[in-house]
């Protein structure tokens, strides 16, 4: 009798091993930057209300998932304050947009380390003791330790909420997925800076039976793990 979260398309996860000892809830770059004024979607022009969408729900899962022992993990974008890895080639097309990463904003400098953007906003900030990964680029993985604190906690479940479902979200979940990890995207969770950019992401999970891992909702993964 394994413990299932009703998912898409198959339940979650294929084995129903889901339990606090082996998966964690990852939250990906609920920063300033990306869903508060003046942060760097806001200065890209796009619509803040789409990436604040999963404030509430995400908040409802972290507090079910925290009180059942489970992992939360947190990870920021930004780059080192020299701007010593920060590619050339993603710094240009910033300032195409008119949001260069580096430049001052109303928020800082944008996606740097340190600067008021950068924060994870004070809806989520994590808890005392909560791991926080600094990532350089889209991926979670990508120069970071995370796989490292992963295999060290022996989490084999990963259960995905953040923004932006077709970028940061979505390249973390291929990677994960290639790694073995078991992934589970919540739809509510999550939020791109376009709504059909959003639905083709979930979608995209789901094609081959599965091919990046399931999609869920937070109603479905809080009544999973109640007690
Ligand atoms: C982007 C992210 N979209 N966190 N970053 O540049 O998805």
């Amino acid at each position: 009798m394994g413990r299932f979260v009703e998912a898409d398309p198959y339940p979650y996860p294929f084995n129903g091993e889901l339990h606090p000892g082996n998966t964690a809830v990852l939250v990906i770059d609920m920063q300033i930057d990306f869903c508060g004024p003046g942060g760097y979607v806001d200065k890209m022009g796009y619509d803040l209300s789409l990436t604040r969408a999963p404030i509430e729900p995400i908040q409802s899962v972290l507090a079910a998932a925290r009180a059942q022992g489970y992992h939360v993990m947190h990870t920021r974008e930004g780059h080192r304050p020299d701007l010593s890895d920060l590619p050339e080639n993603k710094q240009w097309r910033s300032r195409q947009i008119g949001a260069g990463i580096g430049d001052p904003g109303p928020c800082g400098k944008i996606l740097v380390r340190g600067e008021p953007g950068w924060e994870i906003i004070p809806e989520l900030a994590p808890l005392p003791g909560e791991v926080v990964i600094d990532k350089p680029g889209k991926g979670s993985f990508y120069a970071t330790d995370l796989d490292l604190v992963l295999q060290r906690n022996r989490i084999q479940n990963i259960i995905l909420v953040g923004v932006t479902t077709d970028v940061c979200v979505h390249t973390t979940m291929r990677d994960a997925n290639d790694r073995g990890y078991e992934c589970l995207l919540l739809s509510d969770c999550t939020a791109a800076t376009d709504y059909g950019n959003h639905l083709a992401a979930l979608k995209m999970i789901k094609m081959q039976g599965g091919v990046f891992g399931a999609v869920s909702d937070s109603r479905s993964f809080i009544e999973a793990i109640a007690p």
